[in-house]
């Protein structure tokens, strides 16, 4: 009887199990019916949403940072192709400078020679620098010349009719066209030979 009894509780217990009377399988309930289950579906479906709806946002964002890349490295390349452009043009302005286009501007200074003999006494000399210019025949030229040394040379061209002043720290200019080839000589008149702390003496060359 007592095994009986005991087959027949068993029975009822394999009976309830049919029956669906005991737990659920964890997996299923959690599937079916557990609410953490859904919130879980649900959380994720919301992410998904909040996806999609920020995608957008960071497409625009990158967009935007690529549009600002963009403005830069078309500002650096706008920028590089000035400065070469620019480049260009004083090298193609000093080409046709030489090559007697327009007037040439040629910038000199006064110097100044000064050194100290064995019995101390001193011995200087005033010079133009450069000290000789070439320029062709026809062109026109710019002299600039800027003080530096001396307080004042008053100047002449020889064969150009030209007559002039340098003081220290300022810049005369004179401008002159030679039709004729030759050496021509700045010279001045302060300044023309070694007695005179010179000699102070240029020479336009006239090809
Ligand atoms: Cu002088």
């Amino acid at each position: 009887m007592r095994k009986q009894a005991r087959s027949y509780a068993s029975k009822e217990e394999v009976r309830d199990k049919h029956r669906g009377g005991g737990k659920p399988a964890p997996c299923l309930r959690q599937a079916l019916h557990e609410p953490g289950a859904l919130s879980s579906q649900g959380e994720e479906k919301r992410l998904r949403n909040e996806t999609w709806r920020r995608d957008p946002q960071k497409r625009v964002q990158v967009v935007v940072l690529g549009r600002n890349k963009l403005l830069l490295a078309v500002g650096i390349f706008l920028l590089a192709a000035a400065y070469l452009l620019y480049v260009r043009q004083e090298q193609a302005a000093s080409v046709t400078g030489t090559a007697a286009a327009g007037e040439r501007t040629i910038h000199m200074v006064t110097g100044e020679f000064k050194s100290t003999l064995p019995d101390g006494k001193e011995i200087e000399a005033y010079r133009w620098d450069p000290g000789t210019i070439v320029v062709r025949k026809g062109e026109k030229v710019k002299l600039s010349i800027t003080g530096v040394n001396g307080a004042s040379h008053p100047f002449m061209i020889e064969g150009l009719g030209i007559k002039g002043e340098v003081k220290k720290g300022e810049e005369t200019v004179v401008s002159f066209q030679a039709d004729k080839p030759g050496v021509y000589r700045l010279i001045c008149l302060t300044h023309p030979d070694f007695a005179h702390s010179g000699p102070m003496i240029g020479y336009i060359v006239v090809n």
